[in-house]
């Protein structure tokens, strides 16, 4: 694969420390590295020992504050080519040319979590793209989901505030089932329809390459001519979005906490790249009035029925980071940093966030010149006059920093709008200065009740299931009845299960009248596709070498992935074995397929908690003929494939999940 711009620029960064001499940060050769300089053999250490010092300081700073929200995330390197030109809407240039291939930055990442924490929670994922234009760095600083808990950005403190750990005993981790969390939603009612989001499916992706992207607000694309248009921007995943099953996204927590991120580096690592289509939505400024919503209102979604996606083009993600603090962690995504073409709406969410972004990076970078981190630095040439700051790395030269200037002949120069120079959108305003919002923005539930509608039965019935747990584990009484009371205005049929669950009395709302679904919102409708699906294929040692050789290369042939699991390590035939039955678990793959049993009885004992955890997560589950006993007392149901049959067990695969199922 050939070097990208970025790539070549962080070249000139890279380091590689093996078969070199060790010397201190001044480039002395050390001469020793184990025993710090002592007074005498049992003596005290002394102080003039620079080596210890400067190895124990920069251990010592070696930590930054984690980022305040987002903080566990995991990122890759790759490249956003463009379908067909935008040229008719915008005039950023690496949405006009088609012969761009443009540089990307993708952290993924949980919101509510520490750093340290587990992947497979319950959360929002965070989906951040950074674009190396010709013309500047553009970030996209999505989500996983299209709307947002708040519609102001000055309640995102309280809203942070109320989902983090309780600051009494700082627990639960990475969890919003708890009193702040539920107190904060039944108090805040314009959390509706996030909390539907958050209590679906889309709250425990499968995987990072599974997973929708949402801009989340409303954008404005700006074309040459100067006409706006509002754009909502959208990442489809090739694979489609899909879920995991809430009692195997907790186990998984266990199991593997780095799942989510060793599914994304081992998918790169053996190129299966990961791949997203940006699509658009767009709406002309005269239609700004035309909906039963206000379009700067971010708990609000553009039904793809009514505002079709435009696809526009595809992002793969094809390289991992060299060094995950250098990249992942020191990467600073703005909302604020857009090129010419892109512009900003009203949105008070996203007016708010303009200011933040940049000033958390300056208590979590260390100060102004964050930019310069090789990471973040544009691919393009950038010239001003701001100096000086912690950590400058640029050498400036020449007397002059200021603007206007004659000494430079008044450079660096600024750009009309022709040669490139941003000009922001002359959009009019006009108004009163008040501390309000606006009546448009009061519909809290109707498309928290489209978002219900537009699920499949399962589907509804992980949400019921989810807010019993979330709402379950709420201590404070009323903080229950308040929730319950409040998602009567969603469905009462939901409200009724929750309250029966929890112990709260049913609600006495008289429920929604919205019918209205977006068949789009299901990911029943989405794509299904056996790439990548990982299967345990289980073999005894001493089984059939050329089934299994067979077996394995035809699911690979389907382009399914593969693990041998037996009870001991070593190889079947030239076959290695992957894992054993204790270094891996059911939870940790799409399906199992028993290629080979033994009569040992710790053997069977394993294989049959294998099939029976699948069988309980609706994973397909297949055997060869001489190792069909395992599966008999499921025979029958659905994704059960006791033929031996590859192309079935391939089928129940694609299938993803079985719900059919007596469970
Ligand atoms: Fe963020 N958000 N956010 N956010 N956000 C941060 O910036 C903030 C919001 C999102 O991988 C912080 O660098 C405010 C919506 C992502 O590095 C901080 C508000 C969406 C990431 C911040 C929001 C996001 C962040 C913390 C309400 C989806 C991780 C560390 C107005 C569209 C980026 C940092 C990464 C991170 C503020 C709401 C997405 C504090 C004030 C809506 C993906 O600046």
């Amino acid at each position: 694969m050939g070097k990208n711009r970025k790539d070549e620029q962080l070249e000139q960064f890279r380091v590689d420390d093996r078969n070199k001499k060790m010397t201190t940060n001044q480039g002395v050769k050390v001469s020793e590295d184990e025993f710090s300089l002592k007074a005498g053999l049992r003596g005290p250490t002394l102080m003039e020992d620079f080596h210890f010092r400067e190895k124990m300081t920069h251990f010592d700073h070696e930590r930054i504050p984690e980022r305040v929200v987002h903080a566990r995330g995991f990122a890759a390197h790759g490249e956003f080519e463009l379908y067909e030109s935008m040229e008719q809407y915008t005039k950023a240039g690496f949405l006009c040319d088609t012969s761009m291939k443009t540089p990307v930055f993708v952290r993924f990442s949980t919101v509510v979590g520490s750093k340290g924490s587990a992947e497979t929670v319950r959360d929002v994922r965070g989906f951040a793209t950074k674009f190396y234009t010709q013309e500047g760095n553009y970030d996209l600083v999505g989500n996983n989901m299209p709307v947002f808990f708040i519609q102001d950005a000055i309640k995102f403190p309280d809203l942070v505030h109320a989902i983090k750990p309780e600051p009494h005993n700082e627990m639960p981790q990475a969890s919003s089932a708890h009193d702040t969390f539920w107190d904060f939603v039944a108090n805040n009612q314009e959390s509706a329809h996030m909390i539907m989001w958050l209590m679906s499916d889309r709250g425990i992706p499968r995987s990072f390459r599974m997973m929708e992207g949402f801009g989340v607000h409303t954008f404005r694309f700006v074309n040459a001519k100067g006409i706006a248009h509002f754009v909502k921007f959208h990442w489809k995943p090739v694979l489609g979005a899909h879920s995991l099953v809430w009692d195997e996204a907790q186990k998984i927590s266990g199991k593997d906490p780095d799942f989510h991120r060793r599914d994304l580096y081992d998918s790169i690592e053996s190129e299966d790249f990961p791949e997203y289509e940006l699509g658009v939505q767009i709406l002309a400024e005269a239609d700004e009035f035309t909906f039963d919503f206000d379009v700067l209102d971010a708990t609000k979604i553009w039904p793809e029925e009514d505002v079709p996606v435009k696809i526009i083009g595809k992002m793969t993600l094809n390289r991992n980071v060299d060094n995950v603090f250098a990249e992942t962690e020191q990467v600073a995504f703005h909302t604020g940093h857009v090129v010419p073409g892109i512009d900003f709406t009203n949105d008070p969410l996203l007016q708010g966030r303009l200011f933040s972004y940049t000033d958390t990076q300056l208590i979590r970078l260390g100060g102004p010149n964050f930019h310069e981190i090789p990471i973040n630095q544009p691919v393009c040439p950038f010239h001003n006059n701001q100096r000086d700051g912690y950590n400058r790395m640029t050498i400036n030269k020449g007397p002059v920093s200021y603007h206007n200037n004659f000494l430079a002949s008044n450079t660096p120069a600024t750009s009309s709008p022709e040669e490139g120079g941003f000009e922001h959108y002359q959009e009019k305003v006009e108004g009163r200065i008040v501390r309000n919002r606006s009546d448009s923005f009061k519909d809290h539930f109707s498309q928290a009740t489209l978002f219900w509608n537009s699920m499949s039965n399962v589907e509804k019935e992980h949400i019921a299931e989810a807010f019993c747990f979330e709402i379950g584990k709420v201590k404070n009484k009323s903080v229950k009845q308040q929730s319950v009371d409040m998602f009567a205005n969603v469905n009462l049929e939901l409200a009724k299960v929750i309250a029966d669950s929890v112990g709260a009395n049913p609600p006495t709302s008289s429920g929604s009248a919205i019918t209205k679904a977006s068949p789009a919102l299901s990911q029943e409708n989405m794509v299904k596709k056996p790439s990548t699906r990982k299967v345990a294929v289980i073999a005894n040692r001493n089984g059939d070498v050329n089934q299994l050789g067979k077996v394995v290369q035809e699911f690979k042939d389907s382009g399914l992935k593969v693990e041998i699991v037996s009870d001991k390590l070593g190889n079947i035939g030239t076959l290695p074995i992957a894992q054993t039955f204790i270094t891996t678990d059911p939870v940790l793959y799409d399906a199992i397929y028993v290629a080979s049993m033994s009569d040992d009885k710790k053997f069977k004992k394993e294989c049959n908690r294998y099939v029976m955890e699948a069988f309980n997560h609706y994973k397909a589950i297949g055997a060869t003929l001489n190792a069909v006993s395992i599966l008999e007392a499921k025979k029958g149901n659905p994704g059960v494939v006791n033929s031996g049959e590859v192309p079935a067990f391939v089928d129940a695969v694609t299938a993803h999940r079985h719900w059919n199922r007596e469970i």
